[in-house]
């Protein structure tokens, strides 16, 4: 991790922790009404502050408070806010020019692009790639191309997975509330599998790799025919499902058994991709290798940017013109994806998202130790959360969760939740963050767990 920041949000933005006025402050009350008259309600909230800058480790909103970020805009935001490199290439660009649609026109960037994802993505055999706007976007994509290869209809998901809010993410996300819930119908052939959940495996963690691979294989067999499966989609570690880490073993069987069988493993990175883990893509912690692997988020610094990156003679299975966009690998976005490239490269975030976890995971050991209330602490690298329980019990305890995050962020730390059952917390820094704010951020959470009553 870096004491000395590079120019990300501006060299001069301070990196502390400042609470300055009640939270939200005056004036993001005020942007707050304009946002309940002006924007469609079911758009959530989580920090209700209005931002003016961020960078580093640090939001700074527009009253002056400064919170630590343990959010990154979801996991977007890995290089930091407004880093050098995503700056200097944005700017140079959209002087440049700002869009022709590479169907029509193309231009470097987009290959570029391209070949950096065929060079870091997992495996040595020959790799292509496509651009897309959303993780979403690519996902469909993915799913697109698999069924084009295989000419099979089926895909098999997990439980607790989440892929996205368009018509087929949606049915390949697990949890009805918020996502799904009065948007259906939606589409067909998506199967849902078990997924090997340690934490809650009923006969317990150790027996979780074994028995759920056994209980997957018997259920595409059994249910759909394994030769009627096109794609398995899992994300290496679910994201929005709770930052589960699958039993060891059990993404190797699954990939084993998309191999055997003609099927396409697709690995949805869009979460747990570029450095996030301690690894260049979460897959890799296992000696994975998919078939196509799904980006988004961490790719462009926090400009729109997604892709589909595979094996050469399935990514140009569809029809010449079969796959596009007016906008995917916009030239922008592109250039924002080459400067967080480089940035990750030039200041091994890999490295920084390792040493994250390093210090994040035994100090929220040491807190599940005296707060009860943590039911299990979890995670690779710098995607790292905690399960909330009733002490000594699997029973969820979303309320304490809630009342948890809620202390952070008037504490001046935005913390995010996730989880099926809403009750874990977790913790997706800039790979950039200083250690000393990273240290004060434990320091409010080891407070907030002390300050919140919980169910028993
Ligand atoms: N696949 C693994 O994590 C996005 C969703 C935020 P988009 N996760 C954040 C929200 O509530 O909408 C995600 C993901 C995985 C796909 C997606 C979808 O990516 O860029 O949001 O479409």
């Amino acid at each position: 991790m870096t004491e000395t920041l590079p120019a990300a949000g501006g060299p001069s933005l301070p990196q502390e922790r400042r609470v300055i006025t009640a939270i939200p402050g005056p004036k993001s009350a005020d942007l707050l009404a304009r946002r309940t008259d002006a924007c469609a309600r079911g758009l959530g909230t989580t920090l209700p502050v209005f931002v003016e800058k961020a960078g580093g480790g640090v939001l700074v909103d527009v009253d002056g408070n400064s919170f630590i970020d343990l959010g990154a805009g979801i996991a977007v935001v890995n290089v930091g806010n407004s880093a050098d490199h995503v700056v200097h290439g944005v700017q140079e660009q959209v002087a440049a020019f700002t869009h022709t649609c590479f169907m029509v026109t193309p231009y470097a960037g987009y290959v570029e692009v391209c070949e950096a994802l065929n060079r870091l993505t997992p495996g040595d055999h020959a790799k292509k790639s496509a651009l897309f706007n959303s993780g979403a976007e690519a996902v469909e994509n993915a799913v697109k191309i698999a069924r084009s290869y295989t000419k099979r209809d089926a895909v098999v998901v997990f439980e607790h997975g989440y892929h996205g809010r368009t018509n087929l993410t949606m049915a390949m996300t697990a949890k009805n509330m918020p996502y799904k819930n009065g948007f259906g119908p939606f589409a067909g052939e998506v199967h849902r599998m078990p997924l090997a959940y340690p934490f809650r495996w009923p006969t317990g963690p150790a027996n979780a790799g074994p028995e759920a691979l056994a209980a997957v294989i018997s259920k595409i067999d059994k249910e759909i025919g394994a030769d009627n499966v096109a794609a398995i989609v899992i994300e290496p570690i679910a994201g929005e499902g709770g930052f589960i880490v699958p039993a060891e073993g059990f993404l190797p069987g699954l990939a084993d058994y998309a191999r055997a069988n003609g099927i396409v493993l697709v690995a949805d990175e869009v979460q747990t991709g570029f450095a996030r883990t301690g690894a260049m893509f979460a897959c890799e912690h296992e000696g994975v290798v998919p078939d196509l692997i799904t980006t988004a988020k961490g790719i462009a610094g926090g400009l729109p940017l997604a892709g589909v990156t595979g094996r050469a003679e399935i990514m140009d299975a569809p029809h010449v013109g079969g796959l596009g966009g007016t906008y995917g690998g916009n030239p922008v976005a592109c250039a924002a994806a080459l400067g967080a490239i480089r940035t990750i490269e030039e200041q091994d975030l890999v490295g920084a998202a390792r040493a994250i976890g390093d210090r994040m995971l035994p100090a929220l050991r040491d807190m599940a130790a005296r707060h009860p209330v943590i039911g299990d602490v979890r995670g690779r690298g710098a995607m790292v959360a905690v399960e909330l329980v009733q002490p000594g019990t699997l029973e969820p305890d979303p309320a304490a969760t809630a009342a948890v995050a809620a202390f952070c962020h008037q504490e001046g730390v935005l913390v995010l939740t996730a989880g099926t059952y809403g009750n874990v917390l977790r913790f997706l820094p800039p790979l950039v963050m200083p250690a000393h704010l990273l240290d004060e951020a434990l320091a409010v959470l080891d407070k907030a767990f002390a300050s919140v009553p919980t169910s028993r």
